[in-house]
């Protein structure tokens, strides 16, 4: 692969010089503007709806509600593939409509939608908009909601399970544990998050009437999954779907799937003959974007009495929210058992995950979409067990971990880890964080006053196959210009695709990145593909790009001895020139493909990679000033398993910014509901503490590659790693932290004032 010679990402410019066109910047001749009405109630049965003052306002065209939807024939939104519970019993189906239907069942649902000539009036006239509600009873919690009378959700929900999943061998697994030595237990709650991509969610939609062809510019982590979502809802053919989306502010996982408001604004658009544009804002994303996590889980693990694993069982409880949104079980369930026993190897495992419907926003995949809840619950699960058998965290690991030479590795969930190398990467881990000088420097900080904890983590999680299309398929094309065009699926939403893909077609053409552009939001292209998402786009469509330029080169090789007048054996291909061997006779392949327009073109390239297992080691060491309750990460390494790596700047940034939102859940993000009224009552910047730079302190990024097989490039994943390797490890070092004064059990947030309130309670109680 060519070495990486230039500073920065191709794509940094033209963002940094504001020539990004992100979806607001999108501008369609005669558009109207929307606005939403969003429901005030968690839950309530809608008696009525009174536009007439709103109409009467300047400037308003219409209000629709979700009857005009119903009318104009509009689907429920689909969830994706159905997943099967226990005993094979089916996923329950909560009807998601366009705008309410008689009923709503969590803040922030879309009611109505305003349009009008300008944002302001149809803002203002949303206002005017009277919602007559007949309240019903709320829950807002998962475990609440299961109990014998809780209010229901949804007809076809009894007692609002939709989803009674289990993953694992659960006879092996009650044997384990009849004959353990030990037994260690511990059941902690994922807090629930806001995605907070930088770009609130927007969107324009247009209808071309002649050619009956929907066109959506939104945020999107990818238009594939998105065109065959909306097809579902629209009850048309996925070709009559054109999205468009260039620039995206960040994705995070909530980007991924289509929302209630696209569809209402294209039946709008159709209906109205014009195109209406919406911008969200900030509340918005708060109260209408999928949320994360809000997960409860009690684990258990089995040992003998020397500190081997024998099994380990999780039950846990997911809050889906109102509705189960279109990833919304696969995160719950596919998720948390594709590393079941995380880098351990034992076969005794059992997994049941209970998905439950709450009157709360809908929650889907965020950065790791289950992988990170199944490793939090794996390590935090081994960090107690060494806790209570007075044992090193990070032995107790050695002594677990599948040993270099079993690989490939089969989890007792079905699933197969291609290759690694745990034991390397522990070792390298310890050792870059001076694991042994750990005592003195506690004791420094004890005599500031500080209380000091490390944590570790020894992650794994799947990166790859991509499971919403069959295959990916790509498209090289030359350009006049000599430049060369690739199409591609996946949809860079700061990942720094247009730099890497073209890192790898350079490689192999040996023409200048500079000269190679990405598109991946041209509308008419109808390539089949993955969105982005799963950490797999380098990997997928990474490889089908690696072999399209290969291919281009073996294609040139006829036109280049047509050219040399040589015969093909005697020529080779060197730094983007076919050469006759041994002479200085040659011509560029950029000038072949000059000559013979469209003839080093590959239209359609398909191909399906496997999936593969980045994993890695990551230690962490935290101050805790008592008195405040303040935590700092004062040292920070993580060692990782990423394969080969194509561009290190950008995954030493992509490795930052995952421990970064891993270590924002952990010290303080967390969306509360209140019980009873159902009211998001932190749903703004204001009092939702998102993660500041300073947050993550002297970090270290390693990395301990062992390539993989499966793919061409030999790379893994590294979106999502940052944060499935930092929770755990985080939270192991603020409760190692906290156990010299005392406090036994600790669940996030670590926010000063929880930490200081433990800290407080710890007192009290000695
Ligand atoms: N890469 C590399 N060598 C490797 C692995 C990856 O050079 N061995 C590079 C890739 O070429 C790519 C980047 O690292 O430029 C990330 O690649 P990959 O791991 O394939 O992940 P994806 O591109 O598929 O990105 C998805 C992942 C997910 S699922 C979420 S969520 C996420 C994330 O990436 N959301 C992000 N990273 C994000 N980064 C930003 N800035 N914003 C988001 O919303």
């Amino acid at each position: 692969m060519q070495a990486f010679g230039r500073k920065g990402r191709l794509e940094d410019e033209r963002m940094l010089k504001g020539r990004g066109r992100y979806t607001s910047d999108w501008q369609l001749p005669g558009q109207a503007y929307g606005h939403f009405v969003r429901s005030d109630r968690a839950h309530a049965e809608i008696l009525g709806i009174d536009a007439s003052a709103a109409l009467a306002l300047p400037g308003v065209v219409a209000v629709l509600t979700g009857a005009d939807m119903a009318a104009a024939g509009l689907k429920p939104l689909p969830a994706a593939a159905p997943m099967k519970g226990r005993g094979g019993e089916e996923q329950r189906a909560t009807p998601r409509p366009a705008l309410a239907v008689g009923r709503v069942r969590c803040v922030g649902e879309a009611v109505a939608l305003v349009v009008a000539e300008s944002a302001a009036a149809a803002q203002d006239a949303a206002e005017a908009v009277s919602v007559d509600y007949g309240d019903l009873p709320a829950v807002v919690d998962a475990r609440e909601a299961l109990k014998p009378g809780a209010p229901q959700l949804h007809e076809g929900v009894p007692g609002n399970l939709v989803l009674d999943f289990a993953g694992g061998d659960e006879a092996a697994t009650r044997a384990a544990f009849e004959r353990a030595a030990h037994v260690v237990r511990l059941e902690a709650y994922h807090s629930r998050v806001v995605g907070n991509p930088m770009e609130p969610r927007a969107a324009t939609a247009a209808y071309d009437a002649a050619a009956g062809i929907y066109y959506l510019y939104a945020c999107t982590q990818g238009a594939t999954a998105m065109r065959g979502q909306m097809a579902a809802v629209l009850g048309v053919p996925p070709e009559n779907i054109r999205v468009v989306a260039e620039e995206v502010g960040g994705g995070f996982g909530v980007r991924f799937n289509i929302y209630p408001e696209y569809c209402a604004l294209l039946a709008a658009s159709r209906q109205l003959g014009r195109p209406v544009k919406w911008v969200g804002t900030r509340s918005e994303v708060f109260l209408a974007d999928e949320q994360a996590r809000d997960i409860v889980h009690r684990g258990e693990m089995a040992l003998d009495a020397s500190g081997r694993i024998l099994g380990m069982r999780f039950d846990y409880v997911c809050n889906l929210g109102a509705y189960l949104a279109f990833t919304g079980s696969f995160v719950n369930t596919v998720n948390l058992v594709n590393v079941a026993s995380g880098v351990y190897d034992v076969q005794a495992v059992h997994v049941q995950a209970r998905l439950v419907v709450t009157n709360t926003v809908p929650t889907a995949a965020y950065r790791g979409a289950g992988r990170p809840v199944s490793s939090y619950a794996i390590e935090r699960l081994v960090d107690q067990a060494a806790h209570e058998l007075g044992m090193d965290p990070a032995e107790l690991r050695r002594r677990n971990l599948v040993p270099k030479d079993r690989f490939p590795y089969k989890i007792v969930t079905g699933f197969e880890y291609d290759c690694g190398d745990f034991p390397g990467v522990l070792d390298k881990a310890l050792e870059a964080s001076d694991w042994k000088g750990f005592a003195a420097r506690r004791a420094q900080s004890g005599k500031r006053g500080r209380l000091r904890g490390r944590g570790i983590a020894t992650y794994i999680e799947a990166s790859g196959a991509g499971g919403f299309a069959p295959y990916d398929e790509v498209q090289l094309a030359w350009d006049a210009d000599g430049g060369v065009t690739l199409r591609a699926t996946s949809h860079s939403h700061g990942q720094g695709h247009a730099t890497t893909y073209a890192q790898i077609v350079s490689g192999v053409l040996g023409v200048p990145m500079e000269s190679i552009r990405l598109r991946t939001a041209d509308p008419d292209m109808h390539l089949v593909g993955n969105p982005t998402g799963g950490s797999r786009s380098l990997l997928g469509v990474g490889s089908v790009l690696l072999w399209s330029a290969q291919e281009v080169v073996k294609k040139g090789y006829e036109l280049a001895a047509d050219a040399l007048e040589a015969a093909v054996p005697d020529l080779e291909f060197v730094e983007g020139r076919y050469r006759i061997k041994g002479t200085d006779r040659s011509i560029a392949i950029v000038e072949l493909a000059g000559r013979n327009p469209g003839a080093l073109d590959v239209d359609r390239k398909e191909k399906k990679v496997g999936a593969t297992f980045p994993n890695g080691c990551h230690i962490a060491e935290v101050e805790i000033e008592p008195e405040t309750g303040e935590a700092e990460i004062v040292r920070y390494v993580a060692c990782d398993d990423a394969g080969n790596i194509i561009n290190h700047q950008i995954v030493e940034g992509q490795m930052q910014g995952g421990i970064t939102q891993g270590a924002g859940h952990i010290f303080g993000e967390q969306a509360v509901y209140e019980a009873g009224s159902g009211q998001l009552v932190n749903g703004s910047f204001m009092d939702y503490p998102m993660p500041r730079a300073v947050l993550v302190n002297n970090l270290t990024v390693l990395d301990h590659p062992v390539p993989t097989a499966t793919n061409p490039l030999g790379a893994k994943g590294v979106g999502e790693a940052g944060v499935t390797g930092s929770m755990p490890c985080l939270m192991n070092a603020v409760l190692d932290a906290l156990r010299q004064a005392g406090v036994s059990h600790f669940d996030m947030p670590a926010s000063p004032q929880r930490v200081w309130r433990a800290l407080q309670a710890a007192r009290g109680s000695a």
